[in-house]
Order: structure tokens, then C-alpha cells, then sequence
């Protein structure tokens, strides 16, 4: 197990201190980072002691440690995960040669690419959900909210040192434009669809960490396969932090769902607006919502970019090393989603270039498990409701079916009954509204808003009463 260096301004355990260059690049970009963290990071409390979770070593055991700390002091710092030794390229045309320490020159583009746009969507989110903290439905979920938003500044962190230990001055000038792009910003958007979003309530954002994080899941454990070594090891120990950004959309959204069910229970009613609670109908909108969105992220079905990255042996599938075939996919076909006039019908492709679909597949299992969890609540108080996910053609705007309008349910149809439905589909300005309406702060020790109930369990054993944030 490596120690992590905490003498250091930077905490790392990369030996940075031996790498006087890389040093002196880093820590010239750090007062640009706590200037960008200082005007777009959480709204409001950039001066409040916050209970946190601090990276201390990378080991399975030893990388959490908790304490109150001011945020713009965070320990932001570079963990890699550990080598390991006579590590290969596993797949792609390099397969069986020994994994990358150095850029490969005629990938230098490429994998540049790849990682800006990974590195573009951490301080993307934080500006995301900068307002949250002050609509918080209690002190934990605003701990967790901070928790979240300073670890994907971690995540940043260490995309940018990839960047600037590796790539030179355009890998620092790359660096820079990181911290320039804005969310949902017109002139200088961040680069991918989702992250110009606005998330407005902790409703869309419990659903962001669950599907959106969740798309950072596989796209960090498929960069986590990288022959390119620094890359995987950068992004296996992100990893270990995404999982936690999951738990706060899954919990978050099963605890609105609990309290709906709850009402309805109480009260014998399905109305559950009238008692302050989110009903089952307005979260299926936003699942659709914020499922279409997500599912984007993912690219096209078909794609040559998807297909170089692998054959590169930059970017492979998820677990990658687990699977039983040849690691090339230069003959194999796989199933994929497409139009067929106005009817969806699946056709085989080329493995390589249905590389994005393939994920996506791997994703779309996975939410359907979280769904699942979410509709054994309901089932437990005896409701018969079912929430879904949308079918995967639903509000596309990029791929096969980013051209035509698809519903829920998976069946292309004219813009009349789009026009229609719609409606029925995705959340209006009214719900919006509604939803907006409930979200007042509740920043007393032990409560929690109405129309969530509280959580399981404690950050760290802690009592309910605990103060997470101490806003004195
Ligand atoms: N929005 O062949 P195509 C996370 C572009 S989330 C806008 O369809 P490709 C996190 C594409 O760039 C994980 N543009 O797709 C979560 C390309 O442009 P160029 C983020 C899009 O290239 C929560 C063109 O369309 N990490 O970590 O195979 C909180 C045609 O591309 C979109 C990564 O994404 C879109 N949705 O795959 C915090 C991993 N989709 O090159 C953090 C790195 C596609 O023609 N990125 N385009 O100008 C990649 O692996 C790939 O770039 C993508 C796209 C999977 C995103």
C-alpha cells in the first residue's frame, strides 16, 4: 500500500515531489482551480465546517477518513491506484504488449480527446449543482451533496494531472479550458449533452447521481481497462468514489418513493401531492427524463470512434479481462437497436463498431436492478404501481434514433401523438413547479423534509442527530 503524501501542498502518491516540472505545472494551476471552486462551486457555504470523507491512502481499508473540514480546504490531491506489475494491454491490436507508462505518439490526439472530455464532465457537475445546498431537505443530504460535488473536483484533479504529466503544453492548455467551460453556458457549453442540463431540485439531482453518475461508472471502469497505464490506474481509484455517488441517487430517490408510499398509505389516497409528497407519477417523469439523458452519454449504436478506442487499445468494454473471447472483435457481431422505417428492430453489427450499444446494454441492466429496488418499496406497502425505465429509443438526441420520436414503451410515433403525450411522459413546467414548491430548506439537527423520509443509517455510524454541516 502506498501512503498518500499530506506534507505536500498537492497530496499525491505519484512522488510528485520528485517531479519538480509536473510540481511546479500543478501548482500553478491550483489557485485557478480554488478561484473556478470559489465562484462556481457550492453556493453559500464555502465557510461552513462540513463532516467529510478524505482520501488518506488507496488501499481497500485505509482510504476514508472522516472529519469537519472547510471545503475550499479539502485535501484535493492525485491518488492512483497500485501498479501492477507486468501489467499487458489486453485487448485491441496492441494486445499482449506491455500496458503504456508513456503516451503512445500516434494515439497523442486521441487519447487526449477522451480524457478532456471525461476530465470536462467533474467540474461540470459541480456547477450543475451549485444552488442545491440551500433547498437541502436535511443536514445529512447536504453533507452528501458536498460530498459528492468535492470528490468530482478530486476527479478533476486527476484528470489534470494526466493532462499535464503527459501531454505537455497542450495537455496544460487543455488543463486551463477546463475550468473555462460553463455548464449550460452558450458560448463555451462543457462538451457532452447531460452536464448542460440544469438541475434544479433534489429530485433531479438524486436522479442525476443515480443515472448519470452511473454512466460515469462504466465509462470510468471501460477507461479503467486502458493499455495506457496511468489512465487505468487513475481510474480505478475513481471508482471507489463514484460507487458512494450512486448510493446518494439510489437512496435518495427510494427514500421519495418510501414517503409516497408512506402518504398513500396514511392517508388512503393516491393524491399525494396534497400531503406534501412527490407522487409515483411525477418520479416515473423524471426517470424518463433523466434515463433518456444518460443514455446519450453513451454515443451512438454504431460508431468508428468507439471502434478505433479499442482497437487502439484505449478504452475496452467493462470488464474487459473477464470475458472469454478473443479481445480483438475483428469478426464478431453483436445485437444492436436500429430503425427499420417507422418500426424498431434489433440487426447484427460488427463487434467493434457496436462497442457504444454494448455498454450501454451493460447499463441499462444496471438501472434496471436499481428500478428494481426502488418497486420492491412500493411492493412493501402493498401499492400496485411499477416504476420503469423508458425504452431506450425515448428522447434520444444523439444516434439510430435521435431523428424520430419514440414513447415510453418503445414504439415510433408522428409528432401528433408526441404532442399529445408528451405531457404524460416527462415532467411539465407544472410539475417542475410543484416540485420546486417543496424544496425548502430543513437544516435542523435530526429532521428531514416531509416528503422524503429520512435515511437508513448515519454517514459513519453517526447519529441521526448528528451535525453533518455546522451552519452556526
Ligand atoms: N453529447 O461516435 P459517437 C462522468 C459526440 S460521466 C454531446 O456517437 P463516441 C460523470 C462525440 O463526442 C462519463 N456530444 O460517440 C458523471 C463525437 O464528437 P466528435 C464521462 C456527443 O465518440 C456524473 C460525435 O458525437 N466520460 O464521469 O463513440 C458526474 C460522434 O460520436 C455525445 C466519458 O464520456 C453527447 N451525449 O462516444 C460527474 C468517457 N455523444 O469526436 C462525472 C470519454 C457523442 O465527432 N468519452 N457525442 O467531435 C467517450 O468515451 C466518448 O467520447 C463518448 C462518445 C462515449 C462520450
Amino acid at each position: 500500500m502506498a501512503g498518500i503524501d499530506y506534507v505536500e501542498q498537492i497530496p499525491n502518491n505519484v512522488n510528485l515531489n520528485e517531479n519538480r516540472r509536473l510540481l511546479r505545472a500543478l501548482e500553478e494551476w491550483q489557485p485557478k482551480f480554488l478561484e473556478w471552486w470559489k465562484d462556481m462551486g457550492p453556493h453559500g457555504y464555502q465557510a461552513k465546517e462540513v463532516y467529510l470523507r478524505t482520501a488518506i491512502s488507496v488501499d481497500a481499508q485505509g482510504w476514508a477518513k472522516f472529519g469537519y473540514i472547510r471545503m475550499p480546504e479539502y485535501r484535493w490531491g492525485i491518488f492512483l491506484a497500485e501498479p501492477e506489475p507486468g501489467r499487458q494491454i489486453n485487448f485491441g491490436d496492441h494486445q499482449g504488449s506491455p500496458a503504456w507508462q508513456e503516451v503512445p505518439g500516434e494515439y497523442r490526439g486521441v487519447l487526449r480527446r477522451l480524457i478532456v472530455t471525461q476530465g470536462d464532465t467533474e467540474p461540470a457537475s459541480v456547477e450543475q449543482q451549485r444552488h442545491l445546498g440551500r433547498t437541502c431537505p436535511s443536514l445529512y443530504d447536504l453533507r452528501n451533496l458536498f460530498q459528492v460535488n468535492v470528490e468530482e473536483g478530486r476527479h478533476l484533479w486527476a484528470m489534470v494531472y494526466i493532462l499535464d504529466a503527459h501531454f505537455g503544453r497542450d495537455g496544460r492548455e487543455e488543463s486551463e479550458a477546463l475550468l473555462q467551460r460553463r455548464s449550460g453556458d452558450h458560448d463555451k457549453p462543457r462538451i457532452l449533452g447531460a452536464f448542460n442540463e440544469r438541475t434544479p431540485d433534489w429530485l433531479s439531482f438524486f436522479m442525476f447521481c443515480f443515472f448519470t453518475d452511473r454512466d460515469g461508472k462504466y465509462q470510468l471502469a471501460s477507461l479503467a481497462e486502458s493499455g495506457f497505464d496511468p489512465l487505468s490506474r487513475t481510474c480505478r481509484f475513481m471508482l471507489t468514489e463514484e460507487a458512494h455517488h450512486m448510493f446518494v441517487g439510489e437512496s435518495g430517490v427510494g427514500r421519495i418513493v418510501q414517503r409516497a408510499c408512506e402518504i398513500m398509505r396514511e392517508h388512503k389516497t393516491d393524491d399525494v401531492r396534497r400531503h406534501g409528497g412527490v407522487d409515483l407519477p411525477t418520479i416515473q417523469k423524471y426517470i424518463n427524463f433523466h434515463c433518456s439523458v444518460s443514455l446519450d452519454l453513451f454515443g451512438s449504436e454504431v460508431s468508428t470512434n468507439a471502434a478505433n478506442f479499442y482497437t487502439m487499445g484505449l478504452k475496452g468494454r467493462f470488464e474487459e479481462t473477464k470475458k472469454k473471447d478473443d479481445h480483438r472483435l475483428k469478426d464478431g457481431t453483436y445485437t444492436v437497436a436500429t430503425l427499420a422505417g417507422d418500426k424498431i428492430i434489433t440487426r447484427e453489427e460488427g463487434a467493434l463498431v457496436s462497442l457504444n450499444e454494448r455498454l450501454r446494454d451493460d447499463y441499462i441492466a444496471d438501472c434496471q436492478r436499481g428500478v428494481n429496488r426502488w418497486n420492491e418499496i412500493i411492493k412493501s406497502h402493498g401499492i400496485d404501481f411499477t416504476l420503469t425505465l423508458p425504452h431506450r429509443g425515448f428522447r434520444r438526441a444523439i444516434g439510430a434514433f435521435a431523428e424520430v420520436k419514440v414513447s415510453p414503451d418503445g414504439r415510433v410515433i408522428g409528432e401528433a401523438e408526441w404532442d399529445a403525450r408528451h405531457r404524460d411522459w416527462l415532467p411539465t413546467e407544472e410539475d417542475q413547479a410543484y416540485v420546486g414548491s417543496l424544496m425548502q430548506p430543513v437544516t435542523e439537527r435530526g429532521r428531514v423534509a416531509n416528503w422524503i423520509a429520512p435515511p437508513a443509517r448515519g454517514v459513519n455510524s453517526q447519529a441521526a442527530d448528528f451535525e453533518y454541516v455546522r451552519l452556526g
